[in-house]
């Protein structure tokens, strides 16, 4: 059986952060594989990971819970083959729920050795009351509390419980018997997503799951930015805190106008990071916008 632990967590919360700065560290002796999926046809995390990991598979377009489900069946079949990997990590969209991935792998042959799910403590606020958030976190049984430097401890005292309040009442249920099919969650705290080694150490392993039907709304929807011409940073920044409060999420990768190295810019609910080099990136410059439809 291939082990396989499922990230997930709203736009923008640190999914491809934590495989890069946790999994990548605990995982470096063994052969990964990582399947990404993205909103809209223009993927900018495989790209970044593929720094990080020798295999990934990008499935762009769609989400891989509900239009993509065979696409990511057949993806799986197929990394397993050509690649016969140890470790699969999947980081699911940001506008993806997760359990329809567990049922997936499971059904093909892995076992999950978690669901992560990736709380955005900075901007719990803001999507909080989204349907999808929710059954993330529902959906999922190690809770990462994630980007603790950006909130005080009182409010990161009450993410918590309102985070624990939301898994007891998201959980996927057996529409039988009635009974949810986690029983145990487990809440960690995270900064630029750094985890202890134990979260990947098959202690938090799902039992196997049945089939159940699901349906959840899209309401984001991607709008893709080409730039022709290097571009000067301080006028990007200015565009992208100009940007209108629907666009929740921008990220992509751009040259800049006086720096050699493409950077990956990620901007989120209004927060502006610094760029990361992307030195082996040789394709266009282009930035995605993620916004409520
Ligand atoms: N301040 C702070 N920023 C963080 C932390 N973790 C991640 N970030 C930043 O948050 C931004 C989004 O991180 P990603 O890892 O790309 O988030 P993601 O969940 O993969 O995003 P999508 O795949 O687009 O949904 C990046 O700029 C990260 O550097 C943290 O703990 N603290
Ligand atoms: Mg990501």
């Amino acid at each position: 059986m291939l082990p396989a632990f499922v990230i997930t967590g709203f736009l923008g919360s640190g999914k491809t952060t934590l495989l890069i700065n946790s999994a990548r560290e605990y995982f470096k002796n063994k052969k990964v594989a990582v399947i990404v999926n993205e909103i809209g046809e223009v993927g900018v995390d495989g790209k970044i990971l593929k720094n990080a990991y020798s295999e990934v598979l990008e499935l762009p377009e769609g989400c891989i819970c509900c239009s993509l489900h065979s696409e990511f069946e057949k993806a799986l079949e197929e990394i397993k083959e050509k690649y016969n990997p140890e470790v699969l990590l999947v980081e699911t969209s940001g506008a993806a729920v997760p359990f329809p991935v567990v049922i997936s792998l499971q059904a093909l042959g892995c076992t999950v050795e978690g669901v992560l799910c990736v709380v955005d403590c900075a901007n719990f606020e803001r999507y909080k009351e989204d349907s999808t958030a929710k059954y993330q976190i529902g959906g999922s049984n190690i809770l990462v509390l994630n980007k603790i430097d950006l909130v005080d401890s009182p409010k990161l005292e009450e993410i918590k419980r309102e985070v624990m309040e939301i898994w007891h009442t998201h959980r996927p249920v057996n529409y039988f018997t009635n009974e949810p099919y986690y029983t145990k969650v487990k809440l960690y705290e995270a900064f630029y997503g750094k985890l202890p080694k134990e979260v990947f150490e098959g202690i938090y392993t799902l039992a196997q799951l049945k089939d159940i039907p699901h349906n959840h709304e899209h309401t984001y929807r991607q709008r893709v930015i080409n730039l022709i011409d290097p571009v000067d940073y301080r006028a990007l920044e200015e565009k992208l805190r100009s940007l209108p409060d629907k666009v929740i999420r921008a990220k992509g990768i751009v040259r800049l106008k006086n720096y050699p190295i493409p950077v990956a810019i990620n901007y989120s609910f209004g927060y502006i990071d610094s760029p990361i080099d992307v030195p082996h990136y040789k394709g266009p410059s282009f930035l995605v916008l993620i916004e409520e439809a």
